[in-house]
């Protein structure tokens, strides 16, 4: 057995079967070993940035790993904007990239690039494989480095010499260390602030966000009466259904101060304390208020759900509490259609045990907060700001989770960027509905002309915000890369077309024009 093949017995045993590829000569060997080792998938990506946005995708469903397999430096450099996403989301992954073999590197060939360098800002884990016997364990060292909690990208630079030498045999993944459980000292120091009953906000991400989480949280603030905000841009969040529906911090500082305020103490469970995205000429980072008290109740890689589970019993809480009325599913529009009416549709109709992937933008506001009505979901958001993310995203969830309808809530100049996902979507079969918000703009970023204080943007001002000119042609785009597309411009229609994709299994695309 070569080490190619050592290296994907490995993964295999230690159940990380999926590869998101986009291969060249240097990875050729692990190419092959992807058919020497049974029940390996390889699913071929047309980007590199489809290939590791999948990977993030499928490892906030599974919580596991999926590999990715990269072609040296360049090809690694393409994916490395979805791999900054995915080290925000603190998910598993495992990049395998190949290099040349060893003794080739000295000659400077045309693909030789420095790929630690590449590497290293987006890797909790990285290493470069220096034998071929050492590499099925150099493997097994990344897929344990992915899975400690809270999770983080292992990078695994593998020489083609490494690759095509005579191995041992697959090495066996030790196991990961499970999450830290929080101390008692610490719950207790949270439980007494909230008990003063001082004006406090528990501000829940990461892990917060799963349902154990999120009930324990509710009973929380039934019995210390404090507000509860969830993070902007979460990696997985469990809503709809019976569950609390929390206020999402907003995204603009402004309203992200003043959701924040009053607040004495801030407790944090499951992520860091609320920092604006973008600083602005005020100088201020931070949202929450200066003089309110920091506290710490799990970091991630804590045991969030159980701190979260001890403070409640702690505060003697009741096993169920419930501080608000859940609120209703929207009813269908009517109308033109609008983000509002595009919300309020999805919301609407969206089926039960939906894995809702939004990048939406500006588009996405009115559902962010009528999602909390609709049947219980997953949903996936853009953790790490940046674009291009949501169709992958979607592709890689739909692979982790074949049962389950995904929907792609995508902003038509976020979609631009990887909307070659599309045709691994039908390449694959994946059960994506896809909607693209066709506002045919960077709606965003004219908003921050606008307060920037630009009242009349310029000629390159708008030329560089404006997506029209022509008017990219979604339902063709989709029908190129082998996905079934519709055009929507009314609520009606909408519905009428969100339905019947619903309906049928496999990929299909509605442009809504807004
Ligand atoms: C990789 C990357 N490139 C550029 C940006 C800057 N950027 C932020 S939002 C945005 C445009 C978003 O437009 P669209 O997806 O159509 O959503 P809209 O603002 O219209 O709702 C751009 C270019 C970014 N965040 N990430």
């Amino acid at each position: 057995m070569n080490g190619a093949e050592a290296l994907l017995r490995t993964a295999s045993g230690a159940g990380v079967d999926v590869c998101f590829a986009n291969p060249g000569t240097t990875e050729m060997q692990l190419v092959a070993a992807l058919d020497a080792v049974p029940g390996m998938r390889a699913v071929l990506g047309l980007f590199e940035g489809v290939c590791t946005g999948a990977a993030d995708g499928y490892a906030r469903m599974l919580r596991k790993p999926a590999l990715t397999v990269l072609h040296l430096g360049p090809g690694f450099a393409n994916g490395i904007a979805n791999l900054h996403n995915a080290r925000r989301a603190r998910v598993p992954i495992v990049n395998l990239i190949g290099d040349h073999a060893s003794w080739h590197l000295p000659y400077d060939a045309p693909l030789s690039s420095d790929i630690e360098s590449l590497a290293r800002p987006v890797s909790g884990w990285l290493r470069s494989s220096a034998s071929a016997k050492e590499l099925a364990r150099d493997g097994a060292d990344a897929i344990r480095a992915a899975l400690t909690p809270p999770g983080q990208i292992a990078t695994l630079i593998v020489p083609q010499d490494c690759a095509w030498d005579v191995a041992e045999g697959p090495a066996r993944v030790a196991p990961a260390p499970a999450p830290a459980a929080v101390s008692e000292a610490v719950v207790a120091d949270v439980a007494t602030a909230l008990a003063s009953r001082e004006p406090a906000v528990l501000f829940l991400g990461g892990e917060a966000l799963g349902e154990r989480a999120l009930r324990a949280a509710e009973r929380i603030a039934a019995a210390s009466g404090c507000r509860v905000l969830t993070e902007t841009f979460y990696t997985r969040q469990e809503r709809g259904g019976d569950l609390p529906a929390f206020t999402r911090l907003p995204y603009f500082p402004e309203q992200a101060r003043e959701a924040l305020a009053p607040c004495r103490h801030l407790v944090v469970a499951g992520t860091r304390e609320p920092i604006g995205f973008f600083g602005y000429p005020d100088g201020r980072s931070r949202l929450a208020p200066d003089d309110a008290r920091r506290l710490v109740l799990a970091s991630p890689g804590d045991d969030v759900a159980g701190a979260l589970e001890a403070l409640a019993e702690r505060l003697g809480a009741p096993a169920r509490a419930s501080v608000a009325p859940l609120p209703a599913r929207p009813a269908r529009p009517s109308g033109p259609l609008d983000p509002a009416r595009l919300g309020q549709a999805i919301a609407a109709l969206q089926p039960e045990g939906a894995i809702v992937v939004d990048e939406a933008a500006t588009s996405g506001l009115a559902y962010a907060a009528l999602s909390a009505g609709a049947r219980r979901h997953t949903a996936l958001a853009l953790t790490g700001g940046a674009i291009g993310q949501g169709l992958p995203c979607a592709t890689g969830a739909a692979v982790a989770c074949p049962d389950r309808k995904v929907i792609a809530f995508q902003a038509d100049g976020s979609g631009m960027y990887t909307a070659q996902a599309l045709w691994t979507m039908a390449r694959e079969s994946l059960d994506v509905t896809v909607v693209i918000c066709s506002n045919r703009a960077y709606r965003i970023l004219q908003a921050e002309l606008s307060r920037a204080g630009i009242a009349e943007p310029g000629v390159n001002a708008r030329t560089l915000t404006d997506l029209s000119h022509p008017d990219l042609d979604w339902v063709a785009l989709a029908r190129g890369l082998g996905v079934p597309g519709r055009r929507a411009d009314s609520a009606e229609a909408f519905c009428e077309a969100f339905e019947r994709a619903l309906a049928e299994r496999g990929p299909a695309l509605i442009e809504a024009v807004l």
